[in-house]
């Protein structure tokens, strides 16, 4: 399935498929664009292109991400999982065997080598170049999300830096409040690879933000790579053929040509404000904080440049799917390193940081142990809170199956996990910033050799009795209730596999 190829032909699919309204009358970004969205994305309703927002000749696109068929369309993919599949495929390369192998291996290897940016010397993006007096935010229709909020906030820009010493790109996405007509703050965290990239600079650092892309490149910034991978690669390689950039005009950085709108600035290593408060995802306003200043050298964009947003806030937002399909695309990359894992879930209300809960193959005494510290010890999901741990047989997505399992299977003396660790920049709930508790609880089944007593076995129906009642089912003259296919098909976890996605 082809992808889209810029914002505009996304919107355009999104319209065809009835997966977008056009919003004429006039409304305002500061907060009044909130309610509505808030609203729309928790009755799972379209994306929402404001043509009118006030004050601004651009229109305003929100909600683009909200639903997982959306997400799904985006990447071009029937079900999330499918992204990690291909993943999957070139992660597990092995060396070939055969003929056939050794072509379907360079094929592999193709798709990864054509990943890589290309650069392009013309670019949408540059139809409108404005620079020095000229350079004004307020033309754009940024929100002011929550009351508390003392500014509007960027809320989806792609945020370009290099590493000074290695020259390797980063992008990353990180809120920007504005300050006034040139200039905003930069919410770099302090674990994040574009807060490594500023503080490693001696004197300021070049910063491009890329407003308004194709959903995958868009998606790719908020992607938790490790540091020496370029962003702009994932977007490559999951779009299937590479990201075309184009050399900024102010600043000696690339931006990618598609663009609907391109910031370009520098900030000083030294130059910091007090940001915030925002009304974050975490539900909660984060505090103010010192964070550095960005400040603009140009703005290009296309003549009719559409403004993209988002809204974070207490969850369920659209910002759920972006994570998710993190969630999805790093699962391979998560059970290369860990491979007894066989799935796990971030739940949306756990805000992604505070649970992740994971099925493991467990084959040794402690296994369960080994994966909550492998889980402290692995990239972002290192700054987990609380880490559940079921066997392999348990649907990590039916909260309801995983709350059995903890409840039935947990000694709280024995199987729970306390200990500490860094725990996420905006967490409000440790004693300290960055630094506190963490909880493993082992909800796994254990038996003589974890020094338990004999473990019991689990009720199950045998499969000849479910073959003789579903072949006898109609026969019974019960009417299916709900889904009748939940009973018919005769699986005790009918119900939960159509939940597992
Ligand atoms: C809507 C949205 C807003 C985000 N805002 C911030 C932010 O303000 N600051 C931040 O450090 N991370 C923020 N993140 C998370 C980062 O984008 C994410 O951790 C990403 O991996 C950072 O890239 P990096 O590791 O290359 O620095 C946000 C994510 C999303 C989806
Ligand atoms: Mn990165």
């Amino acid at each position: 399935m082809a992808v889209p190829a810029d914002l505009r032909d996304w919107i355009d699919l999104l319209e065809r498929e009835g997966e977008l309204v056009r919003v004429s009358a006039e409304v305002d970004p500061d907060l009044e664009i909130t309610e509505i969205v808030d609203r729309t994305v928790k009755a799972g309703g379209p994306a929402l292109l404001f043509e009118n927002p006030k004050g601004s000749r651009h229109p305003l696109l929100i909600n683009q991400f909200g639903t997982e068929r959306r997400m799904c369309m985006g990447f071009g993919v029937e079900r999330l999982d499918d992204i990690a599949a291909r993943l999957e495929d070139v992660l597990e390369m092995q060396p070939p065997e055969g003929l056939i192998d050794k072509v379907r291996g360079l094929k592999k290897l193709k798709s990864i080598a054509d990943s890589r940016p290309k650069t392009v010397s013309r670019g949408a993006c540059q139809e409108v170049v404005l620079t020095g007096d000229d350079i004004d935010l307020g033309v754009l229709p940024i929100q002011r999300c929550w009351p508390g909020d003392p500014a509007p906030f960027i809320t989806l820009p792609a945020v370009i830096t290099k590493d000074p010493h290695t020259g390797g790109r980063n992008v990353g996405m990180y809120r920007m409040q504005k300050i006034d007509a040139r200039s905003t703050y930069m919410h770099w965290q302090i674990h994040k690879d574009g807060r490594a990239d500023y503080l490693a600079t001696d004197g300021k650092i070049p910063v491009a933000v890329a407003l308004g892309l194709d959903p995958i490149t868009a998606y790719s910034a908020s992607a938790p790579l490790p540091k020496h991978i370029d962003e702009f690669m994932l977007a490559g390689f999951l779009r299937g053929e590479p990201v075309e950039l184009v050399r900024a005009k102010t600043v000696d950085l690339e931006v990618p040509a598609n663009a609907e709108i391109i910031l370009e600035g520098t900030i000083e290593k030294a130059e910091v404000g007090i940001e915030g408060p925002f009304g974050d995802h975490t539900g909660y306003y984060t505090p103010e904080e010192p964070f550095p200043v960005f400040r603009l050298s140009a703005i290009t964009m296309r003549r009719d440049a559409v403004y993209p947003s988002i809204v974070v806030g207490k969850p369920p937002q659209e910002d759920q799917w972006l994570a998710k399909a993190t969630e999805r695309i790093f699962l391979p990359a998560v059970k290369l390193t860990v491979p007894e894992i066989v799935d796990y879930d971030l739940p949306v209300a756990g805000t992604f940081h505070n649970c992740v809960i994971v099925s493991i193959r467990k084959s040794f005494p402690g296994h369960a142990r080994k994966v909550m510290h492998a889980i402290w010890g692995l990239g972002m999901l290192s700054l987990s809170k609380a880490v559940v741990v079921v066997d392999a047989h348990v649907n990590v997505h039916d909260y309801e199956e995983v709350f059995f399992y903890v409840g039935a299977n947990v000694d709280p003396k024995r199987d729970i996990v306390i200990t500490e660790g860094p725990l996420d920049h905006l967490d409000h709930a440790p004693t300290l910033q960055f630094f506190g508790g963490k909880i493993g609880i082992d909800a796994t089944a254990k038996g003589p050799a974890e020094g338990t007593r004999e473990w019991p076995e689990e009720i199950e129906m045998s499969e000849e009795v479910r073959t003789l009642v579903d072949r006898r089912w109609s026969e019974y003259g019960i009417p299916a209730h709900g889904d009748g296919g939940v009973v018919q098909n005769g699986s005790r976890r009918g119900l939960r596999q159509l939940l597992r996605r």
